[in-house]
């Protein structure tokens, strides 16, 4: 276990002198008619709640483009049936039947055993680990806040007022679920490196709608309070942070290795405010859509402007959407990979 040598690993350590390694956010998706020949058989939570679908399709990307890393096959919610809440996942993005709206419901919230009521996700770990042991695997959580706001929300929103609102109206039970929503996490996290993991993302999806006043309250020190339950394992830990520009100076002191970027900063800006840490991304997905010489020209601007090339690992700066080209994505891959 471990993989220390591999180019991803490296590189989020800050010492890749080799190949600069590459992977895509959602890589095992829609895009591919491979994934939706899987989904026209099971539905979206069966497929998470199965080992050896999990492991299918984590192996789908990496078959086609031999990324330099592979992913765990779930979701950030699937972490919060066990703790009560209701969740369905119909075309246009989760529901929950049962939204936090009150401090009573945070009250009704269950702390979980992480082991055994997420034992099918630990199980595809390993079960991936098995097949593919020779491919690094990031293993993942959402943040308490794109947890929460999702919880208070009931789906997803443009700016998730609610949610924002709930933190603001009521501070304690506020405090009482992120707590619990980053011991949770914490633990979960180390479960999933102790069952082979090679390395761990927080995504940071939806906390660019906070202050930054909130942001440090209620973005970084639950999220500092996740990573220190895993700070003593070799894995690196990454934090992707959606519309990080405003809070640069802020994520700089995250407990964390690597930060990924989202599409609206210059990635090579970020690095250059992020002393010591690596960077991850960032090309706008939507730039797949177009030619596959703008793909190339955009891959090779992003990696000519950065400083240091052995703590980038490249990326999107977001989740690649379901109809995208795949000749664009090979594209990208071979840029990333001719490059040194
Ligand atoms: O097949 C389907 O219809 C389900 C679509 C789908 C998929 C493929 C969902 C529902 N989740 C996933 C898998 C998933 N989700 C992965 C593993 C795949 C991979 O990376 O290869 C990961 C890492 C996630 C993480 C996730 N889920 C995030 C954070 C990443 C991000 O994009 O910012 C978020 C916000 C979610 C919630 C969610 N689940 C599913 C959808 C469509 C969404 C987003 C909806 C929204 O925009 O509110």
């Amino acid at each position: 276990m471990g993989l220390t040598d591999s180019a991803f690993v490296r590189a989020c350590r800050g010492c890749n002198d080799g190949p600069i390694p590459v992977w895509i956010m959602r890589q095992a998706g829609r895009y591919l008619p491979e994934y939706r020949a899987v989904r026209e058989k099971v539905s979206f939570q069966e497929l998470c709640r199965s080992p050896e679908l999990i492991t299918e399709v984590v192996k789908h990307p990496i078959a086609r483009f031999d990324l330099d890393a592979a992913i765990l096959f779930s979701d950030i919610l699937t972490m919060l049936e066990p703790m009560g809440m209701q969740i369905d996942f119909p075309e246009g993005g989760p529901v929950l039947a049962n939204p936090i709206e009150s401090p009573a419901d945070v009250d009704r919230l269950r702390d979980i055993d992480v082991e055994k009521e997420l034992s099918f996700v630990l199980a595809g770990i390993r079960e991936i680990k098995r097949a593919l042991p020779d491919k690094p695997l990031i293993g993942f959580i959402g943040s308490p806040f794109t947890l929460a706001s999702y919880m208070v929300q009931g789906s997803g929103s443009k700016n998730f007022a609610r949610a924002k609102r709930f933190l603001h109206e009521y501070p304690e039970a506020s405090q009482k679920m992120f707590d619990l929503l980053a011991d949770i996490a914490g633990r979960y996290l180390r479960a999933q490196i102790e069952a082979g993991a090679d390395a761990v993302q927080v995504f940071e999806s939806w906390g660019g709608v906070l202050s930054r006043r909130d942001y440090i309250d209620w973005s970084v020190k639950p999220i500092n309070r996740i990573f220190g339950h895993v700070g003593d394992l070799q894995a690196p830990r990454i934090l992707f942070v959606n519309n990080v520009a405003p809070y640069l100076d802020i994520v700089k002191e995250v407990d964390c290795e690597v930060i990924g970027v989202d599409y609206l900063i210059e990635l090579a800006e970020a690095a250059r405010a992020l002393p010591g840490k690596s960077v991850q991304g960032n090309l706008d997905p939507s730039v797949l859509f177009g030619p596959a010489d703008n793909v190339r020209a955009e891959t090779k601007r992003i990696l000519d402007s950065l400083d240091n090339h052995n703590r980038v690992i490249f990326n999107l700066g977001h989740g690649i959407e379901p109809e995208t080209p795949i000749e664009s994505v090979q594209a990208m891959v071979d840029t990333v990979r001719a490059y040194r």
